[in-house]
């Protein structure tokens, strides 16, 4: 007989909660929870078919070695003693900082792996931390950190009552949203529609979501022009919250300065987007009550992610619309982190590296990671839940390169993808099913999202007995390194005998994560891990946001106690960048420019291989209609995809969904070497980050972000949808 557990997923930041069947220690079936408290019986096919990752036959059940004879399985112990050494080695020889991690996207989820992990290598003296943080948001920490004065002071659109939506570079019908946590989001923008509002999606391709509201072409990579028009109209209009400018914010006239040069039409010459379209905007902004801009991955990962989130956060505070019901609202979770981390010098924005480039929240760029291996800075590397030779930019190989160069390579993960594939340790980790767990770290202690609440979830099933919680596998490093975790030796001795406890016939009296998350809930005020489960397994909803709680309140961690307008590297990078950016625009508008694509049944390289979800053997070039005459092919054509940096071959899939000279290429394909991932290896699909930059030059200097959307290439036919190895010449794209 099944047993029905309620829990939440966590793939994705919308945490759907779920009904999960299981059956002699095996998922059986997975379920929406019609009864959690927000997501009401919405989830989606990837939370749904997680049995088939949870069961996957090429899960890695206990830690195996790479040898010269293949994958070996190797003990615990040994395993970890032998990589303590390893990077005791490193360190003693090459200084701390030759030690680095990486962590990925579900290393987010993850409530406790972070604070080992974070601990073991602060214990080491290393803060080489890298992470996909710098491919997906770090441009918004950083301007939260520069103008709210804490890197998690984040506001949120309060999508439930706004008249006036517009998002810039997410599609949140298929991916959710980050930052910003909304199950369902779909019918979340719909709603604003249906009650007389607007929901507009600026966006280069006409995305899913836009199918409920309204959509605007823009180029790729121009969206500071676009925001900095958008400011400039909307202060020239006179729409400007003189009395909440002047009481809480600084720097209005530098603002006003910085974007006076940027008028509808100036934009328009490299946006795409016409003078009367973006007047017709900004009006229509003015007259709602409430409205909120929203932008995500696709401007973040362009050429000015911090300057066009600036931007866009000034558009709304000005406007009098941050801190207020419709407008956008500043997140308020179980503890206030923003504070807590604002002193945190890890979290501070730093300048450490010997380049000039930033270590914002913590993390240094993904897209130096090759080089600062290549240039011996890096030696040992430790990746948790990432797969950055697929997710990262990658141009022509170069990561793997690096990567198989280091002298110590560790994956942590639940199965061997292409980065294990080069590591010389896999060190297997449990699901988020075999998981006690609250929702995401950052939703529960930033509660960005409509109805804040507090869910608890037990662990569904028990991990495989070879798999070892990363909290675990973190603090058996320390132990056997000899560091004082936690710089506190009491609680570090206490934290190391624990982990011994742990997993040995005395595991019942050590102290697990679910003790760990009782505490957590207690401090703030709620039941405990065994009342929640027992009481409140779908969830508790917390006190709405009533905004007006952050304005001219000690909320604001500014040394001001106001929000700054115009930080002054924004300022500068903007004057003297923004001209010759444009100019540069403008002379090559007829070049194609690569943006990204998310599906539905895939998360980032996570999914590809999950039988139920990929079925497909390849991903796809989506272009325009006028782009495919022009260049000369036809649907499922093979073409040649070149950039500055690398080349691929696709085929194509011709839509009247892009805009005309940019073409979408679904990213995070590319599994024609991962042999430990059987699924992937026959469904490949190319790996379009070949085509992105790394290095300095492609790194945005403000934040660290890589250069991953909005890439120039040049597109060429190879052959016919049926004809292998066809050879006829097309025409090359850039030229015409
Ligand atoms: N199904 C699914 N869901 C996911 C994921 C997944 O892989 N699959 N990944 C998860 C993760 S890790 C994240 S970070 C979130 C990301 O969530 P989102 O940020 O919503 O990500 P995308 O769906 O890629 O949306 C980016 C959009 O930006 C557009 N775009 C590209 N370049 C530009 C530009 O220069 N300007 C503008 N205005 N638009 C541009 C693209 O066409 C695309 O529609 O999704 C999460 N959810
Ligand atoms: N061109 C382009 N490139 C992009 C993007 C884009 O929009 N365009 N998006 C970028 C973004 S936003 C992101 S976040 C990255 C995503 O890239 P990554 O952050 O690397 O994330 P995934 O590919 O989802 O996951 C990698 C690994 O995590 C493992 N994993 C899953 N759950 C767990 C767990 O609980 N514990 C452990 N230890 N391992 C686990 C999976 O098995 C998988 O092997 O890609 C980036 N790359
Ligand atoms: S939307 Fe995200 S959280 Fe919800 S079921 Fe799908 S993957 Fe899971
Ligand atoms: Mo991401």
């Amino acid at each position: 007989m099944a047993a029905t557990h309620i829990t939440f997923c966590r793939i994705c930041e919308a945490t759907c909660g779920l009904e999960v069947d299981v059956e002699a220690n095996r998922v059986v079936d997975i379920r929406p929870d019609p009864q959690h408290v927000v997501s009401q019986g919405y989830a989606c096919v990837k939370g749904t078919s997680f049995a088939s990752v949870q069961h996957s036959p090429d899960r890695v059940l206990q830690p195996i070695r790479r040898t010269r004879s293949g994958w070996k399985p190797v003990a615990w112990d040994g395993a970890l003693r032998d990589i303590a050494e390893k990077m005791r080695r490193i360190v003693d020889t090459h200084g701390p900082q030759a030690m680095g991690h990486f962590v990925g996207s579900a290393g987010g989820a993850n409530v406790l792996a972070p604070l080992f992990r974070g601990a073991l290598f602060a214990a080491l003296g290393s803060n080489r931390m890298y992470g996909t943080g710098t491919c997906d948001t770090m441009n918004k920490f950083r301007v939260n950190e520069d103008m709210y004065g804490s890197p998690m002071r984040l506001a949120y659109p309060d999508i439930d009552r706004a008249g006036f939506v517009m998002v810039l570079g997410a599609n949140p019908a298929i991916s959710g949203t980050t930052l910003f946590h909304l199950p369902g989001a779909r019918g979340r923008f719909q709603a604003v529609v249906k009650r007389g509002g607007r929901a507009v999606f600026v966006n280069p391709r006409r995305i899913e979501t836009a199918q409920v509201g309204e959509h605007v072409f823009i180029r790729p990579d121009t969206d500071v022009f676009f925001l900095a028009a958008f400011c400039n109209e909307l202060i020239r209009q006179g729409h400007v919250d003189r009395t909440r400018v002047d009481r809480s914010m600084t720097g209005f006239e530098t603002l006003r300065g910085a974007v006076a040069g940027w008028s509808p039409e100036r934009q328009a010459e490299a946006t795409g987007i016409s003078a009367e379209t973006l007047r017709e905007l900004v009006r229509s902004h003015t007259a709602a009550d409430g409205a909120a801009l929203y932008m995500a991955t696709g401007v973040n990962q362009g050429r000015s992610g911090t300057l066009c989130f600036w931007l866009l956060e000034c558009i709304n505070a000005i406007s009098g619309n941050l801190d207020r019901r419709g407008g956008t609202l500043m997140g308020e979770g179980l503890f206030d982190m923003a504070k807590q981390v604002k002193d945190d010098p890890q979290m501070q924005t730093s300048f450490h590296r010997d380049d000039d480039l930033p270590t914002v929240s913590g993390q240094q760029p993904s897209g130096m990671l090759a080089d600062d291996i290549l240039s011996g800075r890096v030696r040992g590397l430790i990746v948790e839940a990432s797969n950055p030779l697929l997710a990262c930019s990658n141009p022509d190989g170069r990561l793997d390169r690096a990567l198989a160069g280091l002298d110590l390579l560790v994956s942590v993960d639940l199965l061997r993808n292409e980065t294990g594939n080069l590591a010389e340790y896999v060190l297997p980790a449990p699901t988020w099913l075999e998981r006690p767990e609250i929702p995401y770290a950052l939703q529960s202690f930033a509660a960005c999202t409509p109805k804040p609440y507090m869910i608890y979830a037990d662990a569904v099933v028990d991990p495989p007995p070879g798999v070892r919680h990363e909290w675990w596998i973190y603090t058996r490093l320390a132990a056997h390194l000899g560091v004082t975790l936690f710089d506190n030796r009491l609680l570090s001795l206490a934290a190391k005998l624990n982990a011994r406890l742990a997993y040995s016939r005395l595991d019942r009296i050590a102290v697990g994560p679910a003790k760990l998350l009782d505490g957590m809930l207690k401090k703030a005020g709620l039941p405990g891990t065994r009342k929640f489960a027992a009481e409140h397994p779908h969830g508790i909803l917390l006190p709405e946001n009533p905004g007006g709680n952050f304005l001219g309140t000690d909320r604001v961690l500014t040394g001001e106690g106001k929000v700054d307008l115009a930080p002054e590297p924004y300022v500068k990078t903007f004057e003297d960048t923004a001209a010759s950016l444009h100019r540069r625009e403008i002379a090559s508008r007829d070049r194609i420019k690569l943006v990204g694509k998310r599906e539905m049944r895939r998360l980032n390289t996570s999914s590809a291989n999950c039988e139920r979800l990929v079925s497909e053997a390849t991903n796809y070039a989506y272009m325009s209609v006028a782009d495919a005459q022009r260049i000369g092919v036809g649907d499922g054509d093979v073409v040649e995809v070149v950039s500055a940096f690398g080349r691929i071959e696709i085929p194509v899939r011709v839509t009247d969904e892009m805009m005309p000279r940019t073409v979408a290429i679904p990213q995070c394909w590319g599994h024609e070497k991962a042999d430990g991932l059987s699924h992937a290896r026959q469904h490949p699909g190319v790996n379009s980050n070949l085509l992105a930059g790394d290095g300095y030059e492609n790194i945005e200097k403000l934040s660290g972000m890589s250069h991953l959307s909005g890439i120039p290439v040049d597109i060429r036919r190879l052959r016919g949808a049926s004809g292998p190895g066809g050879s006829d010449q097309g025409v090359t794209a850039s030229s015409q």
